[in-house]
This record gives C-alpha cells, sequence and structure tokens, in this order.
C-alpha cells in the first residue's frame, strides 16, 4: 500500500542553476505566447468567428508545460476539452490550432474536431476530449498498449478534479494499479485541481479533498505539487517520468492550479467565486513567477520579455490571420474518417 505524500507535500521550487534557466527560456516563449492565444481565442469566440465551445487554460499554463517538457518526442499525451494549449506546448503551429478552432479544413483536426477535439498523433497528442472522464479508460488502455509489446514510452493523462469524480475514473485507475503491477502501464495520471468543475468547488464534489490521496485507494503512488512553479513541476515531472519508464508502473500527481478566466463562454458571472478569490489567485501567475525567477538567474530582462511578447504578438496574429483565409472543409468530408466511410 502506498500512503500519499500529504503535510508539506506541496513542493517549493528547487533551487534553480545557470542551465536550467536558459532550457527554461523556450518555456517562458511558450507560455507567453499560449495566454496571448487564448486571448485571441476567446475574443474570436466572442465575435462570433469561432462555432460550438471554448475553454481556455489560462493561469493553469506551468501544469502542461513542466509535464510536457519532461516527455521524449515518442511519448504520448491525452488531456479533456481544455486543450489549445497542451497542443501549442508540444509544437502544433499555433495556426493548425487556431484553423482547427475556426473549423476550418487546414485545423490540424481538419475542421471537425473544433476547439475540445484537438488531435495530433504525429506529434503524441491523442486529444483533446469534450465529455468528461471519457478519455480516462482511453488513456490507460493506451499505456498498455504501449508497454506490451515492449520499449520504454510513457503516456500522461491529464484530467481534472471535477473528472475524477465520475465513474469513468475508477474502474481504469484500478486496471492501471494492477497492469502496473507487472510492470505494463506506464502512465502519468495528472489531475488538474483548478478548484472548481465548472461552477461546483473541490469541496462540494468530494469529502476528500486531498485529491492525490485518491489514488491510495488503488495502491498507486501519488503526491502533490505546486502547479503554478514551472520549475517546481519540471522538477517532479522529470524525476516521476523517470520512475514511470523504469518501472511500467502509474503514478499521480494532484497540481494545485486555478483556473483564471471563466469556465468557458456560457459562464458570464461566476456566481461561485468572489472577485477577490481570483485577485488573490492572480497574485500567483505562473508566467509572472517563470519570469521572476528568469530575470533573477540573469537570462531575462525588459527588453527580452519585450521582444517575446512582440513575437507572441505576431506569431498570434498570424494564426487568426492564417484561420480567417483558409477555406471551409468540403462537404465530403463529413464522410472521410468515420466509421463506415471512405
Ligand atoms: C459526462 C459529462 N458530464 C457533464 C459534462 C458537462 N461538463 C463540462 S466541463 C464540466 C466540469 C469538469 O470539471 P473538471 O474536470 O474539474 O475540469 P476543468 O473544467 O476544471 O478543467 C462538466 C461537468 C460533460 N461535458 N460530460
Ligand atoms: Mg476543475
Amino acid at each position: 500500500m502506498t500512503a500519499s505524500k500529504r503535510s508539506g507535500a506541496v513542493r517549493s521550487a528547487a533551487r534553480i542553476t545557470e542551465a536550467d534557466a536558459a532550457s527554461s527560456l523556450e518555456w517562458y516563449r511558450l507560455m507567453v505566447l499560449a495566454r496571448r492565444f487564448e486571448e485571441e481565442a476567446e475574443r474570436a469566440f466572442r465575435r462570433g468567428k469561432i462555432g460550438g465551445y471554448l475553454h481556455v487554460y489560462t493561469g493553469q499554463e506551468a501544469v502542461a508545460a513542466g509535464f510536457l517538457a519532461a516527455l521524449r518526442p515518442d511519448d504520448i499525451f491525452f488531456t479533456a476539452y481544455r486543450d489549445h494549449v497542451h497542443a501549442i506546448f508540444r509544437g502544433t503551429p499555433p495556426q493548425a490550432v487556431m484553423a482547427e478552432l475556426y473549423g476550418k479544413a487546414t485545423g490540424i483536426a481538419k475542421g471537425k474536431g473544433g476547439s475540445m477535439h484537438l488531435f495530433d498523433v504525429g506529434r503524441g497528442f491523442y486529444g483533446g476530449y469534450g465529455i468528461v472522464g471519457a478519455h480516462i479508460p482511453l488513456a490507460t488502455g493506451a499505456a498498455y498498449a504501449l508497454r506490451y509489446p515492449g520499449g520504454d514510452r510513457v503516456l500522461l493523462c491529464f484530467l481534472g478534479d471535477g473528472a475524477m469524480q465520475s465513474g469513468s475514473f475508477h474502474e481504469p485507475v484500478n486496471l492501471a494499479a494492477l497492469w502496473g503491477r507487472e510492470g505494463l502501464c506506464p502512465i502519468v495520471y495528472i489531475v488538474e485541481n483548478n478548484r472548481y468543475a465548472m461552477g461546483t468547488s473541490v469541496d462540494r464534489s468530494t469529502l476528500v479533498t486531498n485529491l492525490a490521496s485518491h489514488f491510495d485507494a488503488y495502491g498507486i503512488e501519488n503526491e502533490q505539487v505546486d502547479g503554478q512553479d514551472f520549475f517546481t513541476v519540471k522538477a517532479a515531472a522529470d524525476r516521476i517520468v523517470a520512475q514511470v519508464r523504469q518501472t511500467g508502473r502509474p503514478y499521480a500527481v494532484e497540481a494545485i492550479t486555478y483556473r483564471f478566466a471563466a469556465h468557458g463562454a456560457a459562464d458570464l458571472f461566476q456566481p461561485y467565486r468572489t472577485k477577490e478569490e481570483v485577485e488573490a489567485a492572480r497574485q500567483r501567475d505562473p508566467i509572472q513567477i517563470l519570469e521572476r525567477h528568469l530575470r533573477v538567474a540573469g537570462v531575462l530582462d525588459d527588453a527580452r520579455v519585450g521582444a517575446i511578447r512582440a513575437e507572441a504578438d505576431a506569431a498570434v496574429a498570424a494564426a487568426l490571420q492564417f484561420a480567417e483565409t483558409s477555406p471551409e472543409p468540403p462537404p465530403d468530408e463529413l464522410e472521410r474518417d468515420v466509421y463506415g466511410g471512405d
């Protein structure tokens, strides 16, 4: 039986070397780009350019950044519907993500997935799922399939605090533990605890608010991590991914984070939380935290920050332009990539 690491388990930033700081500049650049991307995606949604639904990742960037930074190119990952930034971090061109949000033929899923169903298998991104909890069994089975023929690839499964309370969480997690006993389930469950599932706070969805500890019930090693600090997440992710790669056993992390924006487009008034609470959480903005570390380490100054922001503005403007001017998918696309089609 494992015991979740509780008191004081939210790890504080490790000491940062100059080499760490330099390699993290690229992640700072990507986080700034992602934030700009989400701002413009929301604006385009409000202007009626994007159909369906849209959920942004603003505030949670360090979680995906820290974990995706720990992956090898041949590793794979799954997430839910708050997925634009995961794709951008993994290298999907922002224009292909924006075009997907616009439902255009040049989108990363040919315009047929939209915001919630991004997919980029070539880069190891297996979606993008709109049904809460639905990807947990798929990701768990995929982890088994990765290890069954041998090899040492690893799979990350990002999920929300709300998704943990669905039936589709318990069965696969139990199976993962059993398969892991044979070294056959190299999966890291990353619970992004942003405190809410739409308007339902964590303490209204479970009595056991240490979400990492839920994995004790299945015999899966687990810990909590401060999800706002890139270096803290990255240090944990490097250690955990290496362990899972070596053992083939599952591991679970609860990343403590916060959703700065509304849940989604229909969440206008956010009656379930106060402005003061949001403002307090914004004081721990993951981009600001990383920026401060990098300034102290001497690899970032005002001029460099200005250049990185200008680059992000230009990349997002180009992505919007690409999405605007791309063609709609042709009608016969409806019958492609579906069972029973060509
Ligand atoms: C099976 C199912 N039930 C309900 C919904 C409606 N729904 C959409 S998002 C959401 C909240 C999920 O919260 P969480 O897992 O914490 O993810 P977060 O939005 O915080 O990233 C719900 C209930 C859904 N999409 N699928
Ligand atoms: Mg949540």
